[in-house]
């Protein structure tokens, strides 16, 4: 069974004038620190390549247009691709997509250890709103820029270990996992920017959001016996806090390893694939054990 040292690159703010080649950078700076400790799969935030922008009221649809990516790789990014095949490492990161058809997408990829991108996810659960709220300490925006994602929850065998992808807050709902778990998921990477603090209710401070961040990981690995690498972008980006917590989880619930600062931060943990397998043949034991006569309502309207 696999083996395989799995990294969260932790990243810390990324403020609105950074160029896409400094933050690339520091991403492949992470990867060299990762590789060098033996990482051979790393997994970067949602939307790594900029900051979190929609916190940003905008009207402008070039303006918009600007945050997005039309290729991928794209001249930007191909460094990090092309070093992270050199070091042998899987990478995983998340980044605004605007298709040729104009489609825009909260989206995240998955290569090998050659470098070779072999996934793609688009997220499915987006928080926020569409208009601007006033009564919002902050704004978050993710309804306006993105439509929910299209191609559902899929899983692909990479490097011996059945991978999937989830984004941000994708991660608070147990139909993520139960989905690619239904599908043998090993391994879950999840990339967030999770402010600090609620943008409504003052009184949900970063301790509370940080508990239910690892609550929603924890449970979600257990209750379908996978790894969960849950990856942070950290720190205040223009003024406006996001929580750090990066964890990686594994298939019993426990946490692994756990991000110390809000900073660019690597945690790792060794992954025995082969650990998942208790749990998806005794308790979670899918075909023996559900019942899904009782469970229409879950997608019913
Ligand atoms: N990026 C993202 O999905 N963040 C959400 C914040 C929700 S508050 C409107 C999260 O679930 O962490």
């Amino acid at each position: 069974m696999t083996k395989l040292v799995v990294g969260g690159a932790q990243m810390g703010p990324i403020q609105k004038a950074d160029s896409r080649e400094l933050v690339v950078a520091r991403m492949i700076a992470l990867l060299e620190q990762a590789a060098a400790q033996g990482v051979q799969m790393l997994v970067y935030p949602e939307l790594a390549l900029t900051t979190f922008f929609p916190r940003w009221y905008m009207t402008d649809q070039a303006e918009v247009d600007a945050w997005f990516e039309r290729e991928m790789p794209n001249p930007a990014t191909l460094p990090l691709f092309r070093r992270a095949g050199e070091l042998g490492v899987a990478i995983s990161f998340g980044y605004a997509e605007l298709t040729p058809e104009g489609r825009h997408f909260n989206s995240s990829i998955l290569t090998n250890r050659a470098g070779e991108i072999i996934g793609k996810y688009r997220k499915v659960h987006l928080p926020g709103h569409v208009e601007y709220q006033p009564t919002r300490g902050q704004q978050h925006l993710e309804k306006r820029y993105f439509e929910p994602g299209d191609l559902g929850f899929n899983v692909w065998r990479n490097e011996g270990v059945v991978m999937g992808m989830a984004i941000c807050n994708d991660r608070r709902w147990p139909e993520t996992y139960r989905c690619l778990g239904l599908q043998g998921v090993e391994l879950v990477t999840i990339g967030y920017n999770t402010p600090s603090v609620n943008g409504h209710m003052k009184s949900e401070g970063r301790e509370e959001r940080l508990y239910h961040s690892e609550l929603v990981m924890t449970s979600g690995a257990y209750q379908n016996a996978t790894y969960v690498v849950g990856v942070a972008k950290a720190g205040v980006e223009d003024g406006y806090p996001l929580m750090g917590g990066s964890i990686i989880v594994d298939p019993n619930g426990f946490v692994l390893a756990r991000a110390a600062g809000e900073g660019d931060e690597i945690i790792l943990a060794e992954c025995d694939f082969a650990k998942c397998a208790f749990g998806k043949t005794t308790i979670f034991n899918f075909a023996e054990h559900r019942r899904i006569e009782h469970y229409g309502r879950i997608t019913a309207q």
